[in-house]
């Protein structure tokens, strides 16, 4: 701090230094879930809630979630999809109609008994997904193949509840989530649109939260139940730990045939429907805090953070007006560039405890303008992902800056990317997949896809079955399972995960 600053120290001091104000204290090596823990509520994402595993996603968390919202709703809507809400309450027997797919998920259905004190004369489930409500309305809607196809999507809340360890974001009782439900008269079309909606996923994680992603299909052991295949993008984070980022289900007709979803066909013959359904949900939020963040606290990708640039002012008796009339100048023309700017300009903070905050809040760009810098018609500018400091000319900064978030942006992905493809090892036997697994990898082995050699490896490795990529590398002629002594069928991903 400059010796002639106005900041009065004693103020400066007697902000209280606390916990809840300075930055993290515990580090992404040593005690990954305390540094989580600190992250969230220290950047204001999230505040703990009086019901165990559900959390309040605060503004900065929401308008992350915004962000998405926006982009993928445009995505989707531009492609044919349209909006829609159906109610939270499903009844028993609606849930219970296609057997298969709730077995498992039964004991996560949170329940409704009574209104008031007055029992219910049948129960309602909480939704915890909305497939059953929503197809038992489509056999109504659904008559002629000119009815099709029926592509509906809703955003909404769903509640699992969860008897595991509960995370914000990563496992809640209760998320928010985009679920889409379509339908179309032949396999086909419906395949077709399962493998689109995946490269939205993909361009959403990519383009949105800079996160790179391996494209696939599930093991029959970890698809939805209720399909006949699941496709999936798998995130890799820095801590060797891989994570499902989204699905895309094809359901086939088992859903139409629970439900009667049928039609008649152009030559008059009843079918019954191909169905897919697809979700997103803001477990992406925590995918996306885990990529990027560092032991200051959040790393956010421009294209999602609330404030992309933060301006601080540096005050001293002399210039200070100077110093205002430029950084006023600064935010006009970084506004006028559509850019979210925050001008910092509290008293009683020093601007390092300033610069700690939006540290710790992820503030991908920090301008920082005093007296000197004035004078030489520059500031010193701080990117959040390197700590990489250096002066621009204050003129330039309406060209300068979104350039430089552009590339923030680019970089954040080139890093997590460079990452991953380094973290992928393939091995082609189980003592070598261990081996690498320990060491923090991601393995890709060949593998005759049954559930007995996901399990063996798992209880050895800790690793599950990730997914199959859509790109398979040749498998050689006779090539032998890595854990059986089966042919392999293909090539899939495992790794540890969350
Ligand atoms: C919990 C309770 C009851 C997951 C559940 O992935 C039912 C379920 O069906 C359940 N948890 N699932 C699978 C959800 C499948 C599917 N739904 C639409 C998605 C994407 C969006």
């Amino acid at each position: 701090m400059p010796k002639d600053s106005v900041v009065n120290s004693k103020q400066a001091a007697s902000k209280p230094e606390t916990k809840d104000t300075k930055g993290l204290t515990a580090t992404k090596e040593a005690d990954f879930s305390e540094w989580y823990t600190q992250l969230i509520q220290k950047a204001e994402l999230i505040e703990y809630s009086p019901v165990s595993g559900c959390y309040i996603l605060r503004p900065n968390a929401y308008f992350i979630w915004e962000q998405v919202q926006a982009f993928f709703d445009g995505l989707i809507k531009a492609d044919g999809v349209k909006n829609c809400y159906f109610p939270l309450f499903i009844p028993e027997s609606l849930l219970t109609k296609e057997k298969k797919h709730v077995e498992g998920f039964a004991p996560e259905v949170a329940w409704v008994d009574f209104g008031g004190d007055t029992k219910l004369g049948e129960r309602l489930a909480v939704r915890p997904t909305s497939e059953t409500i929503m197809y038992d309305a489509y056999a109504k809607w659904i008559r002629s193949h000119k009815d099709l196809p029926l592509r509906l999507n809703q955003w909404n809340n769903v509640v699992r509840w969860e008897f595991k360890h509960c995370t914000p974001f990563l496992r809640s009782r209760e998320f928010l989530w985009q679920e889409g439900h379509t339908v179309f008269a032949t396999k086909d079309e419906a395949v077709r649109e399962n493998y689109k909606i995946l490269d939205f996923y993909e361009q959403t994680f990519r383009d949105l939260y800079a996160v790179p992603v391996l494209k696939g299909q599930k093991s029959e052991g970890e698809k939805f139940a209720g399909a006949d295949f699941t496709l999936s993008c798998e995130a890799f984070l820095p801590n060797g730990k891989a994570i499902q980022g989204s699905t895309s289900h094809y359901l086939g007709q088992n859903f139409a045939k629970a439900f009667g979803i049928e039609f008649v066909d152009e030559k008059q013959e009843k079918q019954f429907a191909h169905q897919n359904s697809w979700g997103l949900s803001t477990r992406s939020i925590g995918v996306m805090i885990l990529q990027h963040s560092d032991d200051k606290g959040l790393v956010l990708p421009p294209r999602v953070a609330p404030v992309q640039v933060v301006i601080v002012p540096i005050i001293f008796d002399k210039g200070k007006e100077e110093v205002l009339a430029a950084v006023k100048v600064a935010r006009i023309a970084l506004e006028k560039a559509g850019l979210r700017v925050h001008v910092d300009d509290r008293d009683g903070y020093t601007p390092g405890w300033k610069y700690n905050e939006w540290e710790v809040k992820g503030v991908p760009v920090r301008i920082e303008i005093g007296p000197k810098d004035v004078e030489k018609k520059q500031c010193m500018v701080a990117r959040r992902d390197s700590g990489e400091k250096k002066p621009f000319m204050l003129a330039s900064l309406g060209k300068e800056i979104p350039a430089l978030l552009h590339q923030f942006q680019q970089d954040l992905l080139t890093k997590a990317e460079k990452h991953m493809v380094a973290s992928i090892v393939r091995v082609e036997t189980v003592a070598d997949a261990v081996t690498h697994v320990e060491n923090k990898k991601l393995v890709l082995v060949p593998w005759c896809g049954e559930t007995s050699c996901e399990e063996r490896f798992k209880e050895k490795s800790g690793a599950k079955s990730l997914n199959a990529p859509f790109d398979q590398p040749a498998l050689k002629k006779g090539q032998g399972c890595f854990a059986c002594t089966q042919k392999a069928i293909r090539w899939h991903y495992f790794g540890k995960s969350y």
